[in-house]
């Protein structure tokens, strides 16, 4: 018998065991172990029925993705869960955890299926660019009908057990916590009530008498909504196939389609990006059993927007969290926009009155910092002002318990300065959320140059506990993320100066599959953050500030972007969307005038080439000084805090695909055209690109 499946007897029922840990992945050992419990079960006289049922935490969570892209090693899960189709004796799948793709794929073959109250069930294989290649376009539909199925399949969203017994797609939820108990219980009510074998592949009354514009309406949805993508628009083709033929047809439609999906690239990027948000989280040379601290009480430091979406970051997670703020009004209002938040939440049916009410309860407003006395960790999210933080961590030096972590939530400003306002430099991190705080998953965490290694390994921690991708990065000016957008916002700017349209240059980073283009974001995140910086450089006489540009003019005008419904684009009043706006385009023109700029035509391409592989040389230079670890790192960054496309694989995933040779020549030459330093080539791209090596090879 196989190491990872298993085959016992429990009285008549002959029980099929995976035990695969971490998640019951279905590798090739797995498949061959499934396919001779099979034959064990259905050749042991003394079994009637046979039960399917998994170790661990959780039911099987999907075909082995780390098998993806090398030979296929048979038996294929096709021919498994065939066979569990097939068996002459019934067949119980008893499900906990989670139950996903490949592994969903073999539940929904067995003949009847019992899964427990916390159970979740789905086919998630979109998100990976692929479609469920194992039957599960075919048998979902005959299931719970093809509307439903695609609606599960196009999402890659798992439902709850209710929804599952809602929808037909298991026989019962049993409010047992152990998985076999359950599958041992709905196995005796089928010996006891004598069910037969009830193969899915058999059914067709959900498939018949389906209404012919169906599909049409799907596909009419994706080319909306996901026109950038291979898979989705592939799992309607395997779906309508379960409906337009025999189910030995359907199912070699549906591999045929599988491979599609998986010869395309977006497969190979969006395969890239579920295991970059793991790999993250193993950080080099900090080994994974590096003592923690005990977190167990926030504090957060300024009730603006910043501290607000912190604050509910943890209260989601259950933390009691101290929100202090020196100004009783301030505190008030953040306490209000905290309440706001999670009542709008409630409105759209995501939280319940209840919960709200539980989160506030756990979010304290104080004035005090004596109160912060026992608090485990500290997030200052106070004004951005080197001389406001350094105060601030002296006082939080003077209350603070032995221990306490003490992080600062600064976007620009040296970690390293604030560290040393406290005699307690070891215990002082960055953790620089991103906005809105309580949305964004991107959580970079910043290893100051005294931050102890326990403290590193909380606050990675941490980031997992409150649902964040945690990044570690080093001390710089932006850090990662910020550092390489403002190469892009550079560009982008020189780009309209040139001649280039905002419209045109955000349409092209759209097309590219980013959700918002430079100029789009801008106005989101509003126009005059920036101008009162560089208002405040140009006041200071910094030699390096910028002259007053045609942005810093809308900003004069009280042009702030969606806020004030009018920035580089206009909105209609409580409209997110952007419309040209020929005013805007008049003070670009006028802009150029003034300084003797004559425009030309911009091409899509020199757009795209200039605004990505800006980035990717600030993201080689980044590298070189070791801000970041690895190039996974900075994809990371990018995937989830600033919408770069997940099929892309993230940005240096992406910068190998284009191939380094190709940047590396092209940045030459723009730097021969442009000059400036920020065009000088990064020596470690230039390395990789003379060698024939990617940033993979790192
Ligand atoms: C498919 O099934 C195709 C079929 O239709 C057709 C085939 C012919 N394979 O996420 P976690 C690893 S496509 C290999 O941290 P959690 C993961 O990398 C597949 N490894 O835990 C991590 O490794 P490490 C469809 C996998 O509790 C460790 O397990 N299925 C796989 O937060 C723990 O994972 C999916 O897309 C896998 N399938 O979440 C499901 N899954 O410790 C993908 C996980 O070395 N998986 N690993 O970093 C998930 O969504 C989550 O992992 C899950 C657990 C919810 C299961």
């Amino acid at each position: 018998m196989s190491s990872v499946v298993s085959y016992r007897r429990v009285g008549r029922v002959g029980v099929i065991t995976v035990d695969y840990p971490p998640v019951n992945a279905v590798g090739v050992g797995v498949r061959n172990g499934l396919r001779s419990a099979l034959d064990a079960g259905l050749a042991d006289a003394g079994a009637d029925i046979l039960l399917l049922t998994a170790a661990g935490r959780t039911f099987m969570a999907g075909a082995d993705i780390k098998e993806f892209g090398k030979p296929s090693q048979p038996p294929i899960l096709p021919e498994v869960i065939a066979a569990f189709d097939a068996s002459a004796k019934p067949i119980v799948a008893a499900i906990h955890g989670t139950a996903l793709g490949g592994g969903l794929e073999v539940a929904l073959a067995c003949h009847f299926r019992v899964a427990l109250r916390s159970a979740k069930l789905g086919l998630p294989e979109v998100k990976l660019g692929l479609l469920p290649g194992a039957g599960g376009t075919q048998r979902l539909p005959r299931l719970i009908g093809p509307a439903k199925a695609l609606d599960m399949i196009l999402s890659g969203d798992p439902v709850t057990a209710a929804t599952a017994l809602e929808l037909g797609l298991i026989d019962t939820v049993d409010d047992g916590d152990s998985a076999l108990d359950a599958g041992l219980r709905l196995a005796e009510r089928a010996l006891a009530e004598g069910w037969a074998p009830r193969p899915t592949s058999a059914r067709t009354d959900k498939i018949t008498n389906i209404d012919p514009d169906l599909f049409a309406g799907y596909r009419a949805t994706l080319a909306k909504r996901a026109r950038h993508l291979f898979s989705p628009h592939r799992c309607v083709d395997a779906v309508e196939a379960a409906v337009a033929l025999p189910f030995a047809d359907g199912v070699a439609r549906e591999r045929e389609l599988f491979f599609a999906c998986m010869e395309s690239p977006q497969r190979a990027g969006l395969i890239h990006s579920f295991f970059a948000e793991r790999e993250v989280a193993k950080i080099p040379g900090l080994p994974a059993d590096t003592p923690k601290r005990d977190v167990r009480s926030v504090a957060v430091i300024g009730a603006g927007t910043m501290g607000g979406g912190i604050a509910m970051c943890f209260a989601n997670a259950g933390f009691p969290v101290q929100l202090l703020d020196t100004a009783a009004e301030a505190l008030e209002r953040g306490v209000q926009a905290i309440r706001r938040n999670y009542e709008a939440s409630a409105k759209k049916g995501k939280l319940t009155d209840a919960q709200v009410e539980s989160r506030m309860a756990l979010i304290r407003p104080t004035l005090s910092y004596d109160d912060l006395a026992d608090a485990d960790l500290v997030i200052e999210a106070a004004f951005e002002n080197m001389e406001i933080k350094r105060r601030i961590f002296a006082e939080l030096d003077r209350v603070c318990k032995p221990g306490a972590i003490l992080a600062t939530n600064t976007s620009t400003l040296d970690v390293n300065a604030i560290a040393a306002a406290t005699c307690r430099p070891q215990d002082v991190v960055g953790m620089h959320f991103f906005s809105p705080a309580n949305v964004m998953r991107l959580l970079e965490n910043v290893r100051g140059a005294q931050t102890a290694d326990d403290v590193l390994a909380t606050v990675m921690d941490l980031a997992r506990r409150i649902g964040k991708v945690g990044v570690l990065v080093g001390v710089c000016y932006g850090f990662v993320g910020n550092r390489i957008l403002h190469q892009r916002g550079r560009e982008s700017m020189a780009l309209v100066e040139e001649g280039a349209s905002p419209q045109q240059a955000d349409r092209v980073l759209t097309e590219f599959g980013f959700p918002l283009g430079h100029f789009a974001m801008t106005d989101l995140a509003g126009i005059d953050v920036g101008w009162r910086i560089r208002e405040e450089r140009r006041k200071s006489g910094d030699p390096d500030a910028q002259a007053v540009n045609w942005l810093d003019a809308l900003a004069e005008q009280g042009r702030y972007g969606q806020k004030t419904s009018a920035g580089i684009y206009r909105y209609e009043p409580g409209s997110r969307v952007a419309i040209p706006d020929p005013a805007v385009d008049a003070l670009i023109s006028a802009d150029r005038a003034k300084r003797g700029l004559v425009p030309r035509d911009v091409s899509d391409d020199e757009i795209r080439d200039r605004c990505l592989y800006a980035m990717v040389n600030e993201a080689a230079k980044i590298l070189d000084e070791g801000i970041a670890a690895r190039p996974v790192d900075v994809d990371a960054i990018w995937l989830h805090g600033y919408g770069f496309p997940a099929h892309r694989g993230g940005l240096l995933f992406w910068a190998d695909q284009v191939g380094l040779p190709v940047i590396a020549k092209a940045i030459d030459g723009y730097h021969a055209r442009f000059g400036g330093s920020h065009w000088e080539l990064s020596p470690l791209l230039r390395r990789l690109a003379q060698e024939g090596r990617g940033f993979r090879d790192l």
